[in-house]
């Protein structure tokens, strides 16, 4: 099962709350107090912030990377159009404040993607 650590007023985990959403997924929600943060949640993301996703041994911080776990693991439906390249590029995620990855260790996506730069030659979608 999956789990998310959560705060109601945060648009951060709107963000994965809508993707659990449209992909249909069962989880459960551990809602964290953001004036009164537990001191537990530092394990699951060194930064202290929320949503984090979780399942088993699995821990995974930042909105955007697990948004882009669940659509690798649970491909239909689609959040994004086909073509767009794969990894996603977090630069392509404006709302993503990319952690580096050594604070991050045990957070495979970001990892995967740290030693991209916005040089990197995977093609922005053009708009048409
Ligand atoms: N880049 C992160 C941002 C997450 C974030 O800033 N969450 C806020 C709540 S909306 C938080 O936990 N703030 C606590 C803090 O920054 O100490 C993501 O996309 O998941």
């Amino acid at each position: 099962m999956i789990t998310i650590y959560d705060a109601d007023r945060c648009p951060y985990c709107d963000r994965v709350r809508l993707a659990l959403a449209e992909k249909g997924l069962e989880y459960e929600v551990v809602e964290v107090d953001l004036d009164d943060r537990p001191a537990w949640i530092y394990d699951k993301n060194p930064l202290g912030r929320v949503p984090v996703l979780e399942e088993g041994e699995y821990v995974l911080p930042e909105s955007a990377f697990i948004n882009e776990d669940l659509e690798e693991r649970w491909p239909e439906p689609a959040l994004w159009p086909a073509g767009l390249g794969w990894p996603l590029h977090p630069s392509r995620f404006p709302f993503a404040s990319v952690a580096p990855a050594n604070r991050l260790p045990h957070c495979r996506p970001v990892q995967a993607t740290a030693g991209m730069t916005r040089t990197d030659p995977s093609p922005r979608p053009t708009r048409t």
